[in-house]
């Protein structure tokens, strides 16, 4: 409760920042990407993790203006690195499932899109499987909505929900995220091997990118390059980061 007052207030106050990790394709070994990630500085508590606020911004309902505030926060900072010359980085943004379900949504992103001019399909938006147990054809129904925008759809934390397989190909998805407890076991670790190796083929036998999380030593990289997966994010490349130290590594890998 106290929590949640706070973050009534955290908004107006200023104390939500983003910062953004890299992702890196296995083509170029470049960093094509990036995620923004929401972090809230209390002004007496400090830095509190989104896992503590955010299921109390879920509940009390202000995910949605908090939600609105890092759509536009994270275009509006993808603008900044196109217009530095990085045309082709892409911003990946999480949605909670209040969000997703939220009638505004569709309008809060076409505005931040249309207010900083940039290209949608640079743009993507990460949903979970556990956002997913609902009717299955308003979700659907949603998904096609959003993508008349042009922007992109990733599920994230892929294989630690409820998934169902059957969704997979009703989804306009472009990119599955494979969690990270399935790469912390890598290389060996023969379960988690064979899991990343099945998630690796189903995604590209129905046409989506793959991306594996939590990369945090060369030997898992080397395993999940063997296997095919297109990108990568974690440690080993960079933990998530300020505006000023992305910046940094982007010019330095140009
Ligand atoms: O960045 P970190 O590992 O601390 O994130 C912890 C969790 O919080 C992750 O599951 C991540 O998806 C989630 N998270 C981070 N930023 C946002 C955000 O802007 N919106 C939502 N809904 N979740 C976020
Ligand atoms: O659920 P989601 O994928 O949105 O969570 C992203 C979170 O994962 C971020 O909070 C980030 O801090 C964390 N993360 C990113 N890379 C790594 C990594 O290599 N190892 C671990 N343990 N966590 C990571
Ligand atoms: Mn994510
Ligand atoms: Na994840």
């Amino acid at each position: 409760v106290e929590l949640e007052q706070d973050l009534r207030s955290a908004l107006k106050n200023n104390e939500f920042k983003l910062v953004y990790q890299p992702q890196v394709e296995l083509e170029t070994m470049q960093i094509t990407g990036v995620e923004a990630l929401l972090r809230w500085h209390h002004p007496q508590k400090g830095l509190i993790p989104p896992d503590k606020f955010i299921p109390v911004a879920e509940s009390s309902g202000l995910i949605v203006a908090i939600g609105a505030w890092v759509i536009n926060q994270a275009c509006g900072q993808l603008r900044y690195w196109h217009d530095l010359g990085f045309e082709q980085l892409s911003m990946a943004i999480n949605l909670s499932a209040r969000q997703f379900f939220q009638k505004d949504l569709f309008a809060t992103i076409a505005q931040a899109i249309a207010a900083h001019g940039i290209e949608a399909g640079k743009v993507e938006f990460e949903i979970t499987e556990s956002m997913m147990m609902r009717n299955i054809e308003e979700i659907v129904d949603r998904l096609h909505h959003i993508k008349t925008l042009g922007v992109q759809l990733s599920i994230d934390d892929f294989g630690t929900g409820y998934s169902s397989l059957s969704y997979l190909k009703r989804f306009p998805l472009n990119k599955i995220k494979i969690d990270r407890s399935f790469v912390r076991g890598l290389p060996d670790d023969s379960d988690d091997g064979a899991i990343v190796e099945a998630i690796i083929a189903i995604a590209h036998s129905l046409g989506f990118t793959v991306i594996a999380e939590g990369v945090e030593t060369a030997e898992q990289l080397s395993l999940l390059a063997t296997k095919r997966c297109g990108e990568f994010q974690g440690y080993y490349f960079s933990k998530p980061c300020s505006v000023q130290a992305l910046s940094a590594l982007l010019l330095e890998h140009l």
